[in-house]
Parts: structure tokens; C-alpha cells; sequence
């Protein structure tokens, strides 16, 4: 299923009238507080979030899975599926691949299916939290981190050979995510856990093409729950400066504990250059893999707060590989990620909004009141209708799940492949 240009335009000339009159309305109160509307309206256009191909089914918990009919059951219907949200939204101009969850058979013809549809390959994403099938060694006890020299070389191999596959796709990153930890005190050692992890990942990256970037993502806990070896963003960074310049640390924003200050941690590793990727998604407990923007919409602007701050004044960190990774149980994916994304170009625009400028001179006045102001003020603004206009010059709709729901996507979907599809992986 692919929606086509006339389709666009006929959903847009629903809205057109009102969207005017509310961008009219912003841009004159934006253009008298000197905001240059426009500039913004085209860093919105241009900012792209990739979408995981493990995220176009329904996810399921380990208590179950309630399956979304009309799901896509192979590589190239997922890339189809990120093609909708793309044409609808036009800021998901990438997919991430989980190995050997999504592993190509054709590469010619899904390199064809993705340039069709404006799709690149983002960071790639090895596995070694599950057993693969025939594999010789099991992950049961770790990785990368394992204490037997076989297991880790296995490990070590499947991440070359990660490498190798996006390498063909014309991926430029590998996020290296491990399982590796313990469930009980005294199960392992942690020295030698992240001594072995270290030298694990050095050998991979002794691999890495010389434009490639390695994400190194941390996590508290799951699926062990008494230790992780790459625990949090300290343990991560280590990693990555153990390993070299191409080596970075990936945030994902479900991998904290509760109320970790994540925008401090963000900030502080761009002022060290060591900011690789980011995983978008909400959390009111833990790794809950809920809709970005859902639950704690003030900590995802803030977060974004100190990114623009970090890719304005921080020329030292590279650009980062922005990544939705949510999952869902009680809705349609699509719409999910849709969500998503509005969530997260809103809450960008609302930190371009912030005068840094008066929030410089005000922190240097130790004007608490006033730096509260200002943030606030770009919070409480309704942005949404310069993603319209960003969305509108990019050619895609006003209003996106508005749009999916009339062009009645998902129906198309199930009639095309059936209704007992199954997506593969998580
Ligand atoms: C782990 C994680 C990691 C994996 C993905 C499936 O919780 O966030 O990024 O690769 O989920
Ligand atoms: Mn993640
Ligand atoms: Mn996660």
C-alpha cells in the first residue's frame, strides 16, 4: 500500500483554511518577539527520526500479545510501513534493522524498496540477548562479556557481521545494546564482566569502517535484575573512550532509574563529544516503551532544551542518530509512532523557542524566576501549527492521524495481507 500525492493534497485542502489562520496567528505573535519563524519552520522540515523495524507490529509484553491484523511479516513490508508514516508525516526518513531479526534476503531489492520510498538505513542493531538458531554457543550467561572465550568470540563475530550487512545497505552505525549482567549477588564478577566487555568490544571495533560510528547503549536493569555490565551512561562512556573517537554512547530514554536526570546526562556528554544516538520513547516506571511525549512531556522538552543548546554550541559532538523505540500493546503501530513523532518534533520546536540569549543573562543574574519564565514560556506555546507548515512544505499532511484514519490505511493493510499476519521479532 503506498498513498499517493492526490491523496495528500485532497486530505489537505480539509484543513488548509484553519491551518492559515493558526500559523497566521503564531508566526505575527513569534515574528513581534523576534523569532525567525521561517528558520525554524525549515529546521523542523529537515529533521528526520529513524523508525525500528521491530516496532511496526504490535510488541506484546511477556504476558501476551494481542496481534494487529494487517501487520507486516517480512523486511519489505516494514520498510512499506515506514514509507506510510513517512509520506504521511515526512519525518521518518529512516529505518533501523534489528540482526537477525530483519536480516535482507534480496539486497538489491530492498535497497530498491527503501529508495522508492525515500527510506535510508539507519544505525544497525545487533543481537546477542537471544540464542540464534543453530548457533553453537548460548547467550544464557552473556555475550560479550561472557566468561568463556567461545561465547565471546561468537558475539564478537555476529557484530562483524552486523557491520558487514548495513555496510551493504549503506548503514553508518552499529548500536551494540547488551543483556549482559547477573541476576544475584556473586553470579559474577563484575571486574572481570567489564574488563571482558571492554576487550569484547574493542575486537569489534577494530571492524568498524572508518566512517562508521559505534552507539554503546546502557541499562539499568532487565532482563538482569540484581546487575547490567554497561549499567548506565558513566559505565557506557568508559566503554566508548576505551574503545576510540568512533565510539559513542547511546541514550535511551527508557533505561533510567526513576527520576535520573536525563537532560543533565545529555548535556554533559555533548560538552564531551561523546553523544552517538538516542532512543525516543516514555516511561512512568520503567523501560515501559510507551508513546514519546505520553507521560512526561516537560522532561522531553527539557531534554530537547539541552540538544539544541548541544548542536548549536557543541561543534565537538557529531550528529546523532535519532531513534523512536517504543512498543505496542493497545495500539495500532502506526498510529503509535505517528505520536511519536508528533511528540518529538513539538517538543523540538518548543526548544527552538527558548531565547537563550535571556536565559544566559538571566542565569547569570542568578534570576531563578526569570530562567523559569523562559523555559516555560517556549513549553507552553502551541507549536503544532509550524509542524503543519514543516509537514505541508515537505509535501506531506496537516494532520497525520487524522489523514491515516480517512485514507483508511490500516483496512488497506489488512486487505492486502490478510488478517492473521505476524510481525517478526520483539
Ligand atoms: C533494549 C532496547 C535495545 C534493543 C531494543 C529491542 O531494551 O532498548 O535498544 O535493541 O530494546
Ligand atoms: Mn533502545
Ligand atoms: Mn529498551
Amino acid at each position: 500500500m503506498k498513498i499517493q500525492e492526490e491523496q495528500i493534497q485532497i486530505e489537505n485542502q480539509k484543513d488548509l483554511a484553519s491551518h492559515v489562520e493558526s500559523l497566521d496567528f503564531l508566526s505575527n505573535k513569534l515574528t513581534k518577539q523576534n523569532y525567525d519563524v521561517n528558520a525554524i519552520i525549515s529546521k523542523l522540515a529537515d529533521f528526520q527520526v529513524a523508525i525500528p523495524s521491530w516496532a511496526l507490529g504490535a510488541g506484546g509484553t511477556r504476558f501476551g500479545r494481542f496481534s494487529y491484523f494487517g501487520e507486516p511479516s517480512n523486511l519489505e513490508q516494514k520498510i512499506e510501513d515506514v514509507g506510510i508514516i513517512h509520506s504521511l508525516t515526512k519525518t521518518a526518513g529512516a529505518v533501523s534493522l534489528h540482526i537477525p531479526w530483519d536480516v535482507p534476503e534480496d539486497y538489491t531489492a530492498i535497497k530498491e524498496v527503501a529508495n522508492s520510498l525515500d527510506i535510508k538505513f539507519d544505525a544497525v542493531n545487533s543481537n546477542t540477548f537471544q540464542d540464534q538458531k543453530n548457533a553453537k554457543e548460548s547467550y544464557k550467561y552473556g555475550s560479550l562479556s561472557n566468561v568463556s572465550q567461545a561465547v565471546r568470540e561468537q558475539a564478537i563475530q555476529h557484530n562483524l557481521d552486523v557491520i558487514n550487512i548495513g555496510n551493504k545497505l549503506g548503514s553508518k552505525a552499529l548500536t551494540v545494546w547488551l543483556a549482559d549482567g547477573s541476576c544475584f549477588p556473586g553470579q559474577n564478577n563484575f571486574q572481570t564482566a567489564f574488563q571482558n566487555t571492554q576487550d569484547s568490544l574493542i575486537d569489534i571495533y577494530k571492524g568498524l569502517p572508518q566512517d562508521w560510528k559505534m552507539l554503546i547503549e546502557y541499562k539499568p536493569y532487565e532482563p538482569n535484575f540484581y546487575s547490567t555490565v554497561i549499567q548506565d551512561w558513566g559505565a557506557s562512556l568508559m566503554l566508548a573512550n576505551g574503545c576510540g573517537d568512533k565510539a559513542y554512547t547511546l541514550v535511551d530514554l527508557g533505561h533510567h532509574l526513576p527520576n535520573s536526570n536525563i537532560e543533565q546526562i545529555v548535556s554533559i556528554l555533548q560538552l564531551k563529544g561523546k553523544l552517538g544516538g538516542f532512543h525516543f520513547n516514555d516511561s512512568k516506571y520503567g523501560d515501559d516503551d510507551l508513546t514519546a511525549g505520553s507521560i512526561k512531556p516537560y522532561a522531553l522538552f527539557l531534554i530537547f532544551n539541552e540538544l539544541v543548546y548541544g548542536m548549536k554550541n557543541n561543534p565537538q559532538n557529531p550528529d546523532l542518530a535519532w531513534m523512536i523505540d517504543a512498543s505496542h500493546n493497545v495500539k495500532d503501530p502506526l498510529e503509535d509512532l505517528i505520536q511519536s513523532l508528533e511528540a518529538i518534533q513539538e517538543s523540538y520546536a518548543k526548544a527552538l523557542l527558548v531565547d537563550q540569549d535571556a536565559l544566559k543573562a538571566a542565569q547569570l543574574d542568578n534570576d531563578v524566576v526569570k530562567c523559569q519564565e523562559i523555559l516555560q514560556g517556549a513549553f507552553r506555546t502551541d507549536v503544532r501549527p509550524l509542524l503543519e507548515k514543516a509537514r505541508l512544505l515537505s509535501g506531506g499532511v496537516l494532520n497525520p492521524i487524522k489523514a491515516y484514519r480517512s485514507l483508511d490505511v490500516r483496512e488497506g493493510l489488512i486487505r492486502e495481507r490478510g488478517k492473521n499476519t505476524i510481525a517478526t521479532g520483539l
